[in-house]
C-alpha cells in the first residue's frame, strides 16, 4: 500500500504512457462495439414487441406486403388510382376484380375509400352458421395434391380439440403412399383417435368407418381426409363423389362441410381447381394454406368473388397452430396499413 504512494521511477512512467497510447485505440473501438450492441439489442427489443403488436394478417402477408412496399416504399395517406391499380394487380388479383374494385375511385384514393371496396368484394360468400352444429359435425377435406390437406386437418383438430371439443378422424387417402401414416403422426401428437386401414383400400369404407365410430361414442367433430388429385383424374372424381355418398349413409346429412383445400401459393390458378371441384361434388366453404409462403395474397379477392364461397381460415405456416379464422376486415387492414398512414 506505501509502495502506492511511491514515485514512479521514470521509465516506468513511459512505459505505462506507452501501453496506454497502444491500447486506447483498442478500449475505444471495444466500447463501440459495446455501444452498438445495446443500440441493436435496443432495436430488436423494438421490433419484436411492433411484430406482436402487428395483427396475424400483417404477418401472414408479409410477403405481398414487401412487394407492395417495392412500388410505394414509404406510407401515405392518399395513393394514386394507377398505383393502386398496380398494387392490386402485382398481388395477383385477377384484372377484372381489379376493375370492380376500382371502378368510379378518384384520381388519388384513400385508405377508406380503398379499404371500404376490397372488403365488399368478400361479401358475395353465404355466412355460415356455427351455432347449432350438427353431432358429430363431419368435414371431408378435398383438393389436388400437396395442397395442404392433411396439415390442415391437424390444424383444425387442434383448434377443436383446445375449444374442449371431442375430435375424430378418418385417413381417408388410401392411395397415397405414407399418407396413412402421415395423419396417424399428427392423430398421435395431437392425442386424438384416427380410424385408419391399409394403403389401396376402399376410402369410402374409411369414411363410413370413421362417421359410424363418431356417431357411436358422441364425438363433436369427425375430419375425414381424402387423396389428392387432379379436377382431370376421372376415376379418382368419381371415387370423391362415392365417398360422399358413403358419407350420408353412415350419417344422414353428412358430409356437413365439403371443404377445398387451396394452395395460396398458386394464386388465381387454383380458381379453376375450385371451380371443376365445386361441379363434382359441391364445396362448402375453402381454406387457403401457405399464406405465409406468397406474394399472392391478393388472389384470395378474386378466389372468393369468384367462386362466391366462404374463405373459412388460411394456413400461415407448418405447424398445428399456424390457422387463423379468415375475417375480410382484418385481411384487408393487414394489406393497407402497409402502405397508407
Ligand atoms: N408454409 C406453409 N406450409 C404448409 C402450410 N400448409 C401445409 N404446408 C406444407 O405443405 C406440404 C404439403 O402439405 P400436406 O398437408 O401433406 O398436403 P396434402 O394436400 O395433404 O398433400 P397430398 O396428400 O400429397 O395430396 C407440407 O410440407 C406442409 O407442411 C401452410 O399454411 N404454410
Ligand atoms: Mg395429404
Amino acid at each position: 500500500m506505501f509502495s502506492f504512494f511511491k514515485k514512479k521511477p521514470k521509465e516506468e512512467e513511459i512505459i505505462e504512457e506507452k501501453i496506454v497510447e497502444a491500447i486506447e485505440p483498442d478500449i475505444i473501438k471495444s466500447n463501440e462495439i459495446i455501444q452498438d450492441i445495446i443500440e441493436k439489442k435496443e432495436e430488436i427489443v423494438e421490433i419484436e414487441q411492433v411484430t406482436k403488436e402487428k395483427g396475424f394478417f400483417a404477418r401472414a402477408l408479409e410477403k405481398t406486403i414487401n412487394n407492395f412496399t417495392s412500388i410505394v416504399p414509404k406510407k401515405q395517406e392518399k395513393i394514386s388510382f394507377d398505383i393502386v391499380e398496380e398494387l392490386l394487380i402485382e398481388s395477383d388479383m385477377e384484372y377484372e376484380i381489379v376493375e370492380l374494385a376500382m371502378d368510379g375511385l378518384p384520381d388519388m384514393v384513400t385508405k377508406d375509400q380503398l379499404r371500404h371496396r376490397l372488403i365488399s368484394l368478400f361479401e358475395h360468400a353465404p355466412d355460415i352458421d356455427t351455432s347449432n352444429l350438427p353431432q358429430p359435425y363431419v368435414q371431408l377435406i378435398i383438393g389436388v395434391n400437396g395442397a395442404g390437406k392433411t396439415t390442415t386437418i391437424a390444424k383444425l383438430a387442434s383448434r377443436y380439440k383446445k375449444a374442449g371439443k371431442k375430435v375424430i378422424l378418418g385417413a381417408g387417402d388410401t392411395f397415397r403412399a405414407a399418407a396413412i401414416e402421415q395423419l396417424s403422426t399428427w392423430a398421435g401428437k395431437l392425442e386424438v383417435p384416427i380410424i385408419k386401414t391399409k394403403q389401396g383400400h376402399d376410402p369410402s369404407a374409411v369414411a363410413y368407418d370413421t362417421i359410424h365410430s363418431a356417431v357411436a361414442k358422441n364425438f363433436d367433430h369427425c375430419i375425414i381426409d381424402t387423396a389428392g388429385r387432379l379436377q382431370t383424374q376421372t376415376h379418382l372424381n368419381k371415387e370423391l363423389q362415392k365417398i360422399v355418398k358413403v358419407c350420408n349413409k353412415a350419417y344422414e346429412g353428412s358430409p356437413h362441410q365439403k371443404l377445398m383445400i387451396l394452395d395460396g401459393t398458386q394464386g388465381n390458378s387454383a380458381i379453376a381447381q375450385a371451380k371443376a371441384f365445386n361441379e363434382m361434388v359441391g364445396i362448402d366453404g375453402i381454406i387457403v394454406t401457405k399464406l405465409d409462403g406468397t406474394s399472392k395474397g391478393g388472389a384470395l379477392f378474386s378466389i372468393s368473388n369468384q367462386l362466391e364461397l366462404p374463405i373459412l381460415f388460411v394456413g400461415i405456416g407448418e405447424k398445428a397452430d399456424d390457422l387463423i379464422e379468415f375475417n375480410p376486415d382484418e385481411f384487408v387492414d393487414g394489406l393497407l396499413d402497409g402502405i397508407y398512414l
